[in-house]
C-alpha cells in the first residue's frame, strides 16, 4: 500500500456559519476562522475542510452556490479568504474546499440564463424535461428535501430537475461545456493554492438518459437507480483527474452516497485515477419508521458488521474516510454514545478511540472534540434547516403521522443538531458572537466549552489531542491491517490492527454496563497506548466499565 500524506492526515471540518463570528452579526465568518487557527494547530489536526464559503442565497446554507469564484457576503471577502489561507499555511495546516457541482443555486448566472428560453446558450447546462402534462412532472421522483424533484418553470413551460431543493437545479454533466466550466473553476482555486476538494454528492453527477418513474417509498419515487453512480460517472471523474487533479499535490474526497465497497474500489482505488478517498454513509444510514427520521440507536452488532466490512474490503485496495458525524448528522456523542452528564465525557472518548484506531482518514466535526451534544429542540420553530422544516411539513402537517410520534425522531436526527454554534467559553452565546446567533447556542455551553476543556488535561479535547498525536508516532494506526474480534457481542467493539511485528488491541464498551472481558494471551504484558479510565490491563480477566476504551500495543 502506498504511503501518502493524506492517508496519514487528520481532517477537521468547519461549518463556517457556526464556527466563529468576528463582527457581531451572529453569523460565523472567515475572519472568525482565522482567529481560531491557533486552537486548531494546538489540537494537532493537519487539514481543514471548509463547508462552502462561496456566494450563495443560503437556501441550503451555502450548498446552493450562485458564484463559485466569489465569497458569500456574510462570510467576508476574497481578501479575508486569502489571508486565512496564508495564515493556515504558515501554521502547516492545509485547506480543503467544498466543491458543490452536482447543482448550482437557481440564482447562478448560468441558471438565470438557462431558464430564459429553449434556445439560450446556457439551456443545456441544466436538465430540462417536458411534463407528462401541464400539471404532472416528467416522473415521480422525490427530492431529498421533500416534494417532487421537478420544478415547473413558466417561462418555457418545462420542468427542471433538482435532487435537492428547488433552488438547487442539477447541472447537466453530459454537456462538455459544463465540464469545461467546472474544471476551469477548479483550476482557478488550485492555482490560488488550496489543498484539495471535498466533492459534494459527487456520485450523483451522471444521470441516465431515460428517466422512468422510481419505486415509491414514503411519498415519492426513488431516483437513485437513475442518478447515483450513473453511466458516465467514472468517465467524468477520470477526466477531472486528468485535466485538473493530477496536476496538483492535493487531497480529494468524494462524498459518495450509495457507494458499496466494490464501487469504492473504483472511486478511490489505489490506481484508478479518480479520487483519493470516499466519504460514505452506510454506518450512519440506519433508517426507521419514517425514512431517515428515527429515534433508535443502531444495534451494536449491525454497526460493527458494517464498519468491519468497510475496513476489510478496502484494505490495500482503496481508501476511506472515517467519521461519526458531520454537518448533516446529529452529534456523535448523542447518537452513538451517551450524552447524560454522567457518561458524556467517557462515551465521547470511547467513540473517538474506536474511530481513530480504525483504518481511513479520520474526520473531526467542529465541536466533536469538545463532546458537544444534540440540541434540546422545543418546537418546530427552532429549526433552521430546510430539510427539517420541509420534513416536518411533509410528515406531520400533512397528517401522515402525529407530532407526538414524529417529534422524538426528527429531533434525534435533525441536521441542526450539528449546526448550533461552537461553544468557545462560558460567556454569553458561548463566545461565538457578541450579537444574536443565527441559530441558538446549546444551553449546556457553561459546562461544555473549549476554554474549560483546553485547561483540563482530562477533557475530551485533550483526549482527541492525544489520539491525533499518537497517529503521528504510530504508523500502525494508519497502515495496520484490521481484524474484528467478538463480532457477536452487543456490548463490546473489539478489534486488532497488525503491521509487521506490531499489533494493537482496541477494546471499547458501547454500553453503560460493566462487561467481562478476557485479554487475549498474546497481549498479556502489553503496554497501554491510551485509555479513558483506570483499569488493570495486566490481569487476564477484567471488567470493562461503562463506556471504557483502551488500546494495548505489543
Ligand atoms: O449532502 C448530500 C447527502 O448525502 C444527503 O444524504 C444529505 O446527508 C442530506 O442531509 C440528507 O439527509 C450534501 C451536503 O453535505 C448537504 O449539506 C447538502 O444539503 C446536500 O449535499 C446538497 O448540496
Ligand atoms: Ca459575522
Amino acid at each position: 500500500m502506498k504511503r501518502t500524506w493524506w492517508k496519514e492526515a487528520v481532517i477537521y471540518q468547519i461549518y463556517p456559519r457556526s464556527f466563529m463570528d468576528s463582527n457581531g452579526d451572529g453569523i460565523g465568518d472567515i475572519k472568525g476562522i482565522t482567529s481560531r487557527l491557533d486552537y486548531l494547530k494546538y489540537l494537532g489536526i493537519d487539514v481543514i475542510w471548509l463547508s462552502p464559503i462561496y456566494k450563495s442565497p443560503n437556501d441550503d446554507n451555502g450548498y446552493d452556490i450562485s458564484d463559485y469564484q466569489a465569497i458569500m457576503d456574510e462570510f467576508g471577502t476574497m481578501e479575508d479568504f486569502d489571508e486565512m489561507l496564508a495564515e493556515a499555511h504558515k501554521r502547516g495546516l492545509r485547506v480543503v474546499m467544498d466543491l458543490v457541482v452536482n447543482h448550482t443555486s437557481d440564482e447562478h448566472k448560468w441558471f438565470m440564463e438557462s431558464r430564459k428560453s429553449k434556445e439560450n446558450e446556457y439551456r443545456d447546462y441544466y436538465i430540462w424535461r417536458e411534463g407528462k402534462d401541464a400539471q404532472t412532472p416528467p416522473n415521480n421522483w422525490g427530492s431529498c428535501f421533500s416534494g417532487s424533484a421537478w420544478q415547473y418553470d413558466e417561462e418555457t413551460a418545462m420542468y427542471y430537475l433538482h435532487l435537492f431543493s428547488k433552488k438547487q437545479p442539477d447541472l447537466n454533466w453530459d454537456n462538455p461545456k459544463v465540464r469545461d466550466e467546472v474544471f476551469n473553476m477548479m483550476t482557478w482555486w488550485c492555482d490560488k493554492g488550496i489543498d484539495g476538494f471535498r466533492m459534494d454528492v459527487i456520485s450523483m453527477i451522471s444521470k441516465t438518459e431515460e428517466m422512468p418513474d422510481g419505486k415509491v417509498t414514503d411519498f415519492y419515487g426513488d431516483y437513485s437507480p437513475y442518478c447515483i453512480h450513473g453511466p458516465n460517472i467514472h468517465k467524468y471523474l477520470r477526466e477531472m483527474n486528468e485535466r485538473v487533479l493530477s496536476k496538483y499535490d492535493i487531497m480529494t474526497v468524494g462524498e459518495t452516497p450509495g457507494v458499496t465497497t466494490e464501487l469504492a474500489k473504483q472511486y478511490a482505488g489505489e490506481d484508478t485515477n479518480e479520487l483519493n478517498m470516499v466519504f460514505q454513509f452506510e454506518h450512519v444510514d440506519n433508517h426507521g419508521k419514517y425514512g431517515k427520521w428515527d429515534d433508535k440507536k443502531w444495534q451494536l452488532t449491525k454497526l460493527k458488521a458494517i464498519l468491519s466490512r468497510w475496513q476489510m474490503d478496502l484494505y490495500g485496495k482503496a481508501w476511506n474516510s472515517i467519521f461519526w458525524d458531520n454537518h448533516d448528522q446529529p452529534r456523535a456523542v448523542s447518537r452513538f454514545g451517551d450524552d447524560r452528564p454522567k457518561y458524556r465525557e467517557a462515551s465521547a472518548k470511547m467513540l473517538a478511540t474506536c474511530l481513530h484506531m480504525m483504518q481511513g482518514s479520520p474526520y473531526i466535526y467542529q465541536g466533536e472534540e469538545l463532546g458537544m451534544t444534540n440540541y434540546p429542540f422545543q418546537s418546530p420553530d427552532d429549526f433552521r434547516d430546510i430539510e427539517s422544516i420541509n420534513a416536518y411539513k411533509e410528515w406531520c402537517l400533512s397528517g401522515q403521522v402525529s407530532h407526538e410520534d414524529f417529534w422524538p425522531c426528527i429531533i434525534f436526527r435533525s441536521r441542526d443538531n450539528a449546526r448550533t454554534p461552537v461553544q468557545w467559553d462560558e460567556s454569553d452565546h458561548a463566545g461565538f458572537t457578541s450579537g444574536t446567533p443565527w441559530i441558538p447556542v446549546n444551553p449546556n455551553y457553561k459546562e461544555i466549552n473549549a476554554k474549560a476543556e483546553t485547561k483540563d488535561p482530562n477533557s475530551v479535547f485533550h483526549y482527541y489531542k492525544k489520539l491525533i498525536a499518537l497517529r503521528k508516532e504510530n504508523p500502525i494506526m494508519v497502515y495496520g491491517k484490521y481484524e474484528p474480534l467478538m463480532e457477536d457481542s452487543e456490548e463490546l467493539f473489539v478489534y486488532t490492527r497488525t503491521l509487521d511485528e506490531q499489533k494493537l488491541l482496541v477494546v471499547t464498551n458501547f454500553t453503560d454496563q460493566d462487561t467481562a472481558f478476557t485479554i487475549p494471551e498474546e497481549f498479556t504484558g502489553a503496554s497501554c497506548l491510551i485509555s479513558n479510565m483506570e483499569n488493570d490491563y495486566g490481569k487476564n480477566n477484567i471488567i470493562v466499565k461503562p463506556y471504557e476504551a483502551f488500546v494495548l500495543i505489543r
